[in-house]
């Protein structure tokens, strides 16, 4: 399918999504949002699809946030709708069954580190700077950026980060277990493409399953230990789990379908 403001290719069992407004540092506007939610639709539809890969295009961003020059004129309904709309579409990413891992080539602020943090893994490029730096526009974050930072970094780094609406550098990120690994740029592509090869190669039924009960245990309205054990019994009805057991019985490597 064409867009006009990402890429979306295929390449073996992972889906790459490529935010593609370089020359605005990939800014999230309305358009990028209803193409990434498209984008990500397919993706999850097509069983040929076991994981999903979004970066952004150019070596400078990920993506520098919300496109500020968008949003700048709306009023407080616009901005309700806008704000209401965003977390919806990145809830998408992060309620997703197959893991999603976002490949961080540079800025990702505001918007743009609300995206990578609705995914489900990070991996950050050397030159990687992350940052909310909403206050300094005078507007909170509206994409979630004030629960999903609390959530993975701790309250206290959290409220800093967002209080001062400061950036730091990919180092810091790992420290602060922001993101899952540091690489070079030029390495930025090949170590996403390695960790999502491992876990292509894992059940599929299984990697779900793992997925909503992580998800669980945020979730305030769920029990995250009863949606483990319901993902567990449910593992039980598949054909991965038939294939699981019996290869490891018969010394051989599964070969998993997803059913
Ligand atoms: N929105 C729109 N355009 C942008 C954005 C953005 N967020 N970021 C960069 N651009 C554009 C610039 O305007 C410039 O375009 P042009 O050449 O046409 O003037 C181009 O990208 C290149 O940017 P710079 O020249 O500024 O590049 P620098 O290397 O000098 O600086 C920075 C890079 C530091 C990343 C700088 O661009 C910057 O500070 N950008 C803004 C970062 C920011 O504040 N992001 C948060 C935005 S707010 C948000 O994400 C959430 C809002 C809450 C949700 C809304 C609900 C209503």
């Amino acid at each position: 399918m064409n867009y006009e403001t990402i890429l979306s290719e295929q390449i073996d069992k992972i889906c790459k999504i490529t935010l593609n407004r370089p020359k605005q540092l990939n800014a999230l506007n309305t358009t990028v949002f209803s193409e990434l939610e498209a984008a990500m639709n397919d993706a999850k539809a097509n069983e040929n699809v076991w994981a999903i890969l979004i970066t952004g295009s150019g070596e400078k961003a990920f993506a520098a946030g919300a496109d500020i020059k968008e949003f700048s004129e709306f009023n407080q309904s616009q901005a309700k709708e806008l704000s209401a709309n965003g977390q919806r579409i990145f809830k998408l990413i992060s309620d997703c069954t197959k893991p999603v891992l976002a490949a961080i080539n540079g800025f990702a602020l505001g918007g743009g580190l609300e995206l990578a943090m609705a995914c489900h893994l990070r991996i950050a490029s050397e030159n990687a700077r992350f940052g909310q730096p909403e206050v300094g526009l005078g507007v909170t974050p509206g994409y979630a950026g004030t629960q999903r930072l609390t959530e993975l970094i701790g309250r206290t780094k959290a409220t800093e980060l967002l209080l001062t609406g400061e950036m730091i550098k990919a180092p810091e990120a790992f420290i602060l277990g922001l993101v899952n690994y540091v690489v070079s740029p030029a390495e930025l592509d090949s170590k996403s493409m390695e960790l999502l090869g491992k876990i292509t190669k894992q059940s599929p039924v299984a990697l779900a399953g793992i997925l909503n009960s992580i998800n669980g245990y945020f979730d305030k309205k769920s029990d995250g230990y009863q949606t483990e054990v319901n993902e567990f019994a449910k593992c039980f009805n598949s054909e991965d789990f038939k294939e699981g057991t019996s290869a490891f019985i018969e010394r051989r490597k599964p070969n998993f379908t997803g059913k």
